[in-house]
């Protein structure tokens, strides 16, 4: 257990350090590839967002949410991955659709560093991080940072 203080630069330089991002991605990729296919279908990117909680933190989805609201935004949210409606997610798609999202989490973080607390397993993990991040951010977001 640790605690970082992190703001929109932090994952801005984390999404533009191409070499390091790439890397990372391809890893989250591979583990989220559960038939080891090659490609994310439906149901491999929306475990992905359920595990990484990015749902609730960038979308703004509380849990209450009924199962088939749920079931169209998660729809939604892989239509947008999914950009040659090929009806599977694939590395370069998976790619560059993250980086759009943690682009704009770091555009709503801004300047407004955030402290957080990290359990030890999350410092492997990149994504929970970042959704963390966003996470906290909605919290943080007082009128002393606007
Ligand atoms: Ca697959």
């Amino acid at each position: 257990m640790g605690v970082v203080i992190i703001d929109g630069s932090t994952v801005r330089n984390f999404v533009t350090d191409e070499e390091h991002f790439n890397k990372c991605m391809d890893e989250s990729f591979t583990s989220l590839d559960l038939n080891d296919d090659g490609v994310l279908c439906r149901s491999e990117l929306r475990k992905a967002f359920e595990s990484l909680r990015l749902i609730e933190a960038h979308f703004g989805v509380d849990i209450s949410t009924p199962p088939e609201k749920l079931n169209e935004l998660y729809d939604s949210i892989f239509d947008k991955f999914d950009l040659d409606h090929s009806n599977t997610v694939d590395r370069q798609e998976f790619k560059s659709e993250m980086k759009k999202i943690l682009l704009a989490i770091a555009d709503g973080l801004g300047s407004c560093p955030i402290q957080m607390a990290l359990e030890d397993d999350d410092q492997s993990n990149f994504l929970k991080k970042a959704a963390d991040h966003e996470a906290a951010n909605l919290v943080a977001n007082q009128p002393s940072c606007s």
